[in-house]
Order: C-alpha cells, then structure tokens, then sequence
C-alpha cells in the first residue's frame, strides 16, 4: 500500500518507520526540519522494542502528495493545516491517529475520500533528529468516521497495519466511537495531571494521583453518553486503569509539551469534553479546572488567546 504519513512527531515517526519495513509497502514521511532532514541523509532511526533503520521517502511539502492512505499524526491544532495541504493531493482514504476529538469532522470537512477515525496505544518518543525511541507495544484501532463507508476501506487499512506485524482491530463506526471516548477519558485524566504535577503516567496508579481516575472517567462517560455514545463509568475507568498501567514509566505528551514550553492539546482532550457537556447540560468540574490550569499556563507564555 502507498502510504503519506502526515506527522513525523513520536507515533507518525514510529508507525512510518513500522510501516516502512513491510516491502510491499511504501511509505512517505511529512515533516519538519532538522528531522526530515536527518532521515533523508542517515534513515529513520528506531531503538527500543526492537533496533532498526528504515530509509522511507521524506519531505517537508505535504501539498499535492498522493497514495491509498494519508495517515494523520500532527498535533490536532494542526488538523486543520494538514486537511488542507492534504486536499491539494488525492487519496484513497485518510486515517486519523491522533490525540483528542473533532479530528475525523476537521479532515472530512477539507476531503473528499473515506475518513477513518483510529486510536493506539503504542508507545514512542522522538528522541532527536532522525530518531524515535519504542518505548511500549499495544494496540491500534481503526474504523470508518462515516458509518455510510461501507466499502471495506477500514479492513484494508487494518490488513496493512497487520502486515507490519502491528496488533491491530477493526471496529465499525459505533465501536471506534466508543474506543476514541475511552482513550480520550485515558487522555483527560493522564495528560493535564501528570503535566501540573510533573509526574510519570504511574502516578495515576498510586494514591493520591488514582483520586482522580474514577471523577474524570465518570465525566467523560457522562459526557459520552449524552452525546450518543454508551460507554459505562466502570469500564471507562478501567480503561483509564489500563492506559495508566501500560504506560506507567513514559512522561505524557502534555507532560513533555510544557517541559519544552510547547503549546499542548488540551483543548480536544479536557476542553472538548467541556464543551460537549456545556452543549447537553452535563456538570464536568474537574474537566473543567485541569482545561482551566493548562490554559492558563498557555496563555501566560503567549501560546494562545488569553
Ligand atoms: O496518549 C497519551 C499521551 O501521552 O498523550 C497517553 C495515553 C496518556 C500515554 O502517555
């Protein structure tokens, strides 16, 4: 399969250098100097669950690009950027594996082709120019946005996955609904916790962090529901449990993002669940206060409008 991989950050380095080891596959990096540059003069360098260089196709043009796939991994911020450099290309089908909610109507509002929505769990950090660090193997999850794209696009991107030996399911357009809300509860919980307290994810397993595990998952969940969405307080928790557990040692991304001073996405993780809970009249308070403290923390470094 020809593969744009839009994101060359921690998962967009990792799966592009993943998907690049499968010979039938062929795949494109798009993304920011000194990195691309690294890869194009010394390959992609993998270290970690397994030690490898890959020499995919890179560039830092992501206009007018075409293939079966573009898989989406900038920061969601950038969605938006990225739709539309990407609209001046053609493809098949676009997946997003990112962080947060609203990606898939952000990319389906710019393109015309299938948009798959998708979730992971694996583990990655890009530790310098030309070089990412697999810090965790898990899972990733893919399904159609549109519950109307029934033509098996989501089946073939999952074969794809599988042939680079990635663990990999294909939910419908309910059940990715409800994978993305139990990673963004995960998200909710992890991202601005571990980001104020300046802790790895592990503390969230461990009293007093774990507090927080049960209200915030409950709130997402509520938030769910209302809008369409049946996940349960208790398996959402445990979903939380289980993103805690398996990530324990790693530093979240918001957590990384204020240590390098970068703008974070809590606004599509902790603000999105503000927003659709403002919109079905469900009360998130601890949502709230966690999108309150990193915006604040933003806007005082100039990162975003006060
Ligand atoms: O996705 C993550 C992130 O750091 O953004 C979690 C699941 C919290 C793992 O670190």
């Amino acid at each position: 399969m020809d593969i744009v991989v839009f994101g060359a950050g921690s998962i967009g380095s990792l799966f592009g250098a993943l998907l690049a080891r499968v010979p039938e596959h062929s795949v494109t990096l798009v993304g920011r100097d000194p990195h691309v540059s690294a890869v194009r003069d010394s390959g992609l360098r993998v270290t970690g669950v397994d030690e490898f260089v890959v020499r995919p196709a890179v560039t830092t043009d992501g206009t007018r690009l075409s293939a079966d796939l573009a898989l989406v991994t900038v920061k969601a911020f950038d969605t938006e950027t990225a739709a539309e450099e990407l609209a001046t290309g053609a493809f098949r089908a676009v997946c997003s594996l990112q962080n947060g909610m609203g990606n898939e109507e952000t990319l389906a509002r710019h393109l015309d082709c299938p948009v798959l929505a998708g979730t992971t769990s694996y583990g990655a950090v890009r530790e310098g120019p030309g070089e990412v660090a697999w810090n965790g193997s898990g899972d990733v999850v893919v399904g159609p946005w549109d519950p109307r794209d029934a033509d098996g696009v989501a089946e073939e991107v999952g074969e794809a996955f599988a042939a680079a030996d990635l663990s990999v399911a294909v939910e419908d357009a309910d059940g990715i609904r409800r994978r993305l809300w139990r990673k963004l509860a995960a998200n909710a919980a992890v991202n601005p916790t571990t980001a104020l307290a300046r802790v790895e994810n592990g503390a969230l397993g461990e009293p007093p962090g774990s507090d927080l595990v049960e209200p915030i998952a409950r709130e997402v969940a509520a938030t769910a529901r209302a809008s369409g969405v049946d996940i349960d307080d208790e398996e959402t928790a445990a979903a939380v449990e289980e993103v805690v557990a398996a990530t324990a040692a790693n530093e979240s991304s918001m957590y990384r993002d204020i240590e390098r001073g970068r703008r974070t996405e809590v606004d599509v993780i902790n603000g999105y669940v503000v927003e659709r809970a403002r919109e079905h009249g469900v009360d998130v308070p601890v949502n709230r206060t966690l999108r309150t403290l990193i915006g604040t923390w933003e806007a005082a470094r100039g990162l975003r409008e006060p």
